[in-house]
């Protein structure tokens, strides 16, 4: 009964701009990459891409994202697939149309100028390790030569403002591996000596004590820096991150599949990384699950929308949740009142669970309550554990004071998830009733596993668009001559494990086969994930028998090529960082085969079989080939000729189903691939 009693009675809050800003506010992101997150995106139909879009970006719509944090590409597999480096080589003219995070940050912007860009490298090509200009006597670290990582990565920045008008507004060191003072001192000074003061350092993009300790003993590298930003902080940043006095972030978050449960994190983090940690951002990993089932991280993005083949895309709990903050506050102008209970504080934890921010823009006057009642099984991330705590539903009064006590009425945005208790519904996002402030104080009814925004601000609204089109399968006959794939491009519907697969504008030389395909990198980049052979899937990880073509032409002596069926992860939806169990067939330029069970090369059993072709391969020559797997069995033939010793082979250590693929066995093989033919049941 004295629970009940406790209940019932009203609690109390201030919210009270007389201790004046407690933080700069710096908004809420998502990050495209770490890696290949985005990959499908590009390819989706219209008008599904333009809505997906919106849902992340345009303002008053859906996520109306603050912050884009994209990944440097970096050429090697960086969690669900590999991103292309502006400079796979460091002789070639740097090439700033490959990928998508420019297309998306172009689209982000267009929708929302204000939206700030923040890059991180993942991986780095192995040359900036090498000596200057070559690609040898290389050490295999990104910072043994660090004015020469610097003009690597400020040859981004530069890329960026001179080919597509981007403003970089933060870099990163190096994403969740040490970080060097002395790089990124380097790096501001080549940064402000190439003019761009504007880009702001953050360090060290995985944890606070380590890097605070940094700045607090050592003035000229906290003088490199901005502001600080830790991953999967569990809503704390520490004595020694407050004392730096600089901006803190969550500059990656999350994690979390996304379901109601995932918005219930993203929601629970996105108040209390300000309420218990001071963090004034917050940075979701992914922005967009549009990568492949059967991948790294099945579905960790703020919506899901991996079927390019369908249009089909869903999941916005999570936008919904960004929604509540992002549509009505403005990086710049807002920023958050303090952290407590008594006069002068306008933030803090809810006496029955759950917690509010006020983000007040001290020009206007204009303010923005965010409350969440996240109870805790509803609201575990990914990492770290949760622990345990209780919520119940409370009347909660607030009392007004300074520019906020002015208004007369708060418009008032509604979330709840239901989770099958009788009678109980998910509302997402809905505008309810105004909130009457009588004698300078409001009273609100707070439920568990909901959020509420009051706010000054009229402008909120919940974008409307066509209904998705259903999920379908992979098309059972597909082909692609890559003649409509943009050079600099990944092809249609492939998503690069490791190594760079792009699209080559024609050979003139070559007028038969127009655009091809090829592999990219030049030598084993300095890692950050998965250490395994260039190769690149296609498909679905259900494909059951396949039947898969392709012409390849070999471009070194020493070259090669791989063709692969049933890649992924046995019985399991997630394999780890393109790890993938699979039957590849390889071949070098003297025609010999080998079969190998993993994309590194690892044999499985049965015991790897080989053999050899009745004439070479050759270099520059093209060649068709053709992998059938059906049911246990694969055969291969090469220019339609059966391949001797590859009929019928027994590959049931691939599992039943999976993607099929191209590859190469090592880095510094330019294999081109055209006139692919995937024909699958699932
Ligand atoms: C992060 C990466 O930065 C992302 O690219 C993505 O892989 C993400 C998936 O959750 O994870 O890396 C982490 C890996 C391990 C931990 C934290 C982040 N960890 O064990 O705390």
């Amino acid at each position: 009964t004295s629970a009940a009693a406790a209940a019932a009675a009203p609690s109390a809050y201030h919210i009270d701009d007389s201790a004046g800003p407690a933080r700069p506010f710096h908004g809420i992101g998502g990050l495209s990459g770490g890696g290949a997150t985005s990959v499908l995106l590009p390819s989706y139909p219209e008008p599904q891409r333009s809505t997906i879009l919106d849902l992340l970006f345009k303002p008053n719509y859906g996520a109306a994202l603050q912050i884009l944090k994209v990944e440097i590409g970096g050429d090697a597999q960086s969690t669900d697939g590999a991103e292309s480096s502006h400079m796979h080589d460091p002789w070639a003219t740097p090439d700033f149309t490959r990928g998508y995070e420019w297309f998306l940050m172009k689209e982000a912007k267009a929708r929302n100028p204000e939206i700030k860009l923040y890059g991180l490298p993942w991986a780095f090509p192995q040359w900036v390790s090498c000596a200057p200009g070559t690609l040898h006597d290389c050490t295999g670290n990104a910072y043994d030569r660090p004015q020469q990582t610097a003009d690597y990565i400020t040859s981004w920045v530069r890329g960026a403002k001179e080919v597509h008008g981007l403003d970089i507004d933060y870099l990163g060191c190096w994403n969740e591996r040490a970080y060097n003072k002395s790089y990124m001192e380097v790096l501001r000074r080549t940064l402000d000596s190439a003019g761009y003061r504007n880009t702001k350092l953050i360090a060290n993009d995985n944890d606070f004590p380590s890097v605070a300790k940094d700045v607090n003993s050592d003035p000229a590298f906290a003088a490199a820096l901005w502001g600080l930003g830790a991953h999967y902080p569990n809503m704390v940043s520490g004595p020694d991150a407050e004392k730096t006095g600089m901006p803190l972030w969550a500059s990656e978050e999350d994690s979390t599949y996304n379901n109601a449960v995932g918005a219930g994190c993203w929601a629970r983090v996105l108040n209390q990384n300000f309420v218990r940690g001071n963090m004034s951002a917050s940075i979701n990993w992914n922005l967009i699950a549009a990568y492949q089932k059967g991948t790294n991280w099945w579905r960790a993005g703020l919506m899901t929308a991996f079927q390019p083949w369908s249009g089909a895309f869903g999941s916005l709990a999570m936008i919904w949740a960004t929604a509540h903050t992002t549509q009505f506050t403005r990086v710049g102008n807002f920023s958050y009142l303090a952290n407590g209970t008594g006069p002068g504080t306008g933030s803090g934890l809810l006496a029955l669970g759950g917690s509010y921010v006020t983000l007040q823009d001290f020009g206007t006057g204009e303010f923005t309550v965010v409350i969440e009642k996240m109870s805790r099984d509803h609201s575990p991330c990914c990492r770290p554990a949760l622990a345990d705590f209780s919520v119940a539903t409370e009347t909660a009064t607030f009392t007004l004071t300074g520019a906020p006590a002015k208004v007369a009425s708060l418009y008032l945005w509604r979330t709840h998830w239901a989770f099958g208790a009788p009678g109980d519904a998910t509302s997402e996002f809905e505008q309810q009733p105004a909130v009457s402030v009588v004698g300078g104080k409001f009273t609100l009814t707070i439920e568990p596993d909901s959020m509420y925004t009051l706010t000054t601000l009229p402008g909120g609204a919940k974008g409307a668009f066509p209904a998705s089109p259903p999920v379908a399968p992979f098309p059972t006959a597909f082909t692609d001559d890559f003649e409509s794939c943009a050079p600099g491009s990944e092809a249609m519907f492939w998503s690069d494990q490791n190594g760079i697969f792009e699209c080559q504008p024609p050979n003139p030389s070559d007028p038969a086969h127009g655009v091809v395909m090829r592999q990219m990198v030049p030598l084993v980049p300095i890692a950050w994930g998965g250490d395994n052979r260039p190769h690149t899937i296609i498909g679905s990880r259900d494909l059951v028998d396949t039947s898969f073509s392709v012409d390849v032409r070999l471009t070194e002596p020493n070259g090669s090529v791989t063709l692969g069926a049933r890649l992924g992860c046995p019985a399991a939806t997630k394999c780890a960082y393109g790890d993938y169990y699979g039957a590849l067939f390889s071949f070098d330029v003297a025609g010999h085969w080998n079969l190998t069970g993993s994309t590194a090369g690892v044999q499985r059993s049965p015991a790897q079989a080989s053999g050899a072709l009745g004439s070479p391969l050759g270099v520059g020559a093209w060649h068709r080939f053709r992998l059938d797997v059906n049911g246990t069995r694969a055969s291969v033939w090469v220019d339609n000729m059966p391949v001797p010793g590859a009929q019928g082979l027994n590959v049931a250590f691939a599992g039943s189903s999976g993607f099929a693929a191209l590859g190469t066995v090592q880095f510094g093989h330019f294999t081109e691939f055209d006139n692919v033919a995937l024909y699958s049941t699932a």
